[in-house]
């Protein structure tokens, strides 16, 4: 029994500081792309000893960022790192010789990493250097954590999140700048942990995007889809000095007002080509506004279910009640309805949150 028991505090603490690796991958939320979010903790005789995560790509991993913050002490410890550690020269030396370096006695992995360079070499090299490597310590958690990284991984395309925010009689609120998406509301906090926003023309050209409010902060990359057989297109609330948070995506030629703001030709202007365009460029996540109703976008979204380009979909409830202009505004009806799944339900600021996969 006292075996039994012992095991099970052991696969308790595993959980604890896997759950700290996370908890640290997180703290670069929205700057690791295209790498993901990781984190290590470093743990020997019951002491954390160090601790570490991905800041950006370029700069060191995890892994050596913990085993720098432990010092000489490494020795026999147990490395806890999210991500299996890598095993290649990328920007950065291998993870895999760094842990061996340090004598580390085991590595306790979150998930695989997908990246085919990778893909289970990490493991492999630590486990032939005598290295005792556990996989899958709080997985479900891990995979969540990196599901965009993955995603691109995989696919080669961006994950896309459809984002939509109704009143509570069902009309569409497509102000930006109007509640969840004030500085400080849940959408903010959501723009910055996605590496990009797509928004139509005509919303950005009526409305402020939220680039400048929030200075010395992370932006996502706004990706405005140009009307078709759109020649000249004036953003208002972009300058010279945020010009370069934007990039239009046209497929004709266009002239765009800040110059500055990157320009890119499709010559298929769809939802594939699109998320395919911006994996390319490194972008991992995507938000995409489901607000345009009747515009270029919402063209382009739909049956977006079919085409099983959007794992997402984030509504915001907004706790008011909207005059409509017409008669009614509801869109009564439809045929299909596709069930989300792991859907969850917050509040912020009075304003209920429903999150689901589809
Ligand atoms: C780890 N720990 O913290 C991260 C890993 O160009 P590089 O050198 O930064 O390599 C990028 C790849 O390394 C990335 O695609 C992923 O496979 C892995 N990321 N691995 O052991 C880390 N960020
Ligand atoms: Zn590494």
């Amino acid at each position: 029994v006292a075996g039994v028991r012992c095991q099970a505090q052991a696969g308790d603490m595993d959980a604890h500081y896997m759950r700290r690796c996370v908890e640290l991958a997180r703290k670069a939320a929205g700057h690791t792309s295209p790498n993901p979010m990781v984190g290590c903790v470093l743990v020997r005789d019951g002491q954390v000893i160090g601790e570490g995560f991905h800041p950006k790509a370029g700069q060191p991993h995890a892994e050596v960022f913990a085993l720098r913050d432990a010092g000489d002490s490494a020795e026999n410890a147990t490395a806890y790192v999210s991500l299996e550690p890598c095993n290649h020269y990328g920007r950065t030396p291998p993870c895999t010789e760094a842990l061996i370096k340090a004598k580390v006695r085991e590595v306790v992995v979150g998930m695989t990493d997908p990246n085919p360079i990778v893909a289970s070499k990490g493991i492999e090299k630590l486990r032939n250097a005598g290295i005792d490597v556990r996989v899958g310590v709080e997985e479900a958690l891990c995979l969540r954590l990196n599901e965009a990284y993955i995603h691109r991984m995989l696919t080669g395309r961006a994950f896309a999140t459809l984002r939509t925010t109704l009143s509570m009689n069902g009309i569409v609120i497509n102000q930006i700048g109007s509640g969840a998406d004030q500085p400080g509301g849940y959408y903010s906090q959501l723009a910055k942990e996605y590496d990009g926003v797509i928004i139509s023309s005509e919303m950005a050209k009526t409305t402020a995007l939220p680039v400048s409010q929030e200075a010395g902060a992370k932006q996502p990359l706004y990706i405005i889809i140009a009307q078709a057989e759109s020649s000249k297109l004036h953003i208002p609330s972009l300058d010279e000095e945020t010009a370069a948070n934007a990039i239009v995506l046209s497929d004709s030629p266009v002239t765009v007002e800040p110059t500055g703001v990157g320009v890119s030709v499709l010559d298929q202007m769809n939802l594939d080509s699109i998320l395919q365009l911006l994996a390319d460029r490194g972008l991992c996540s995507v938000l995409v506004d489901f607000r345009d109703v009747g515009g270029r976008l919402a063209s382009l979204l739909n049956r977006f279910q079919e085409d099983k380009l959007v794992q997402k979909v984030v509504v915001e409830l907004s706790p008011v009640w909207m005059v409509s202009p017409g008669p009614s505004d509801l869109a009564f009806g439809g045929s299909e309805s596709f069930p989300l799944k792991n859907v969850e339900r917050r509040e912020v600021n009075g304003t209920l949150l429903l999150e689901g996969y589809l």
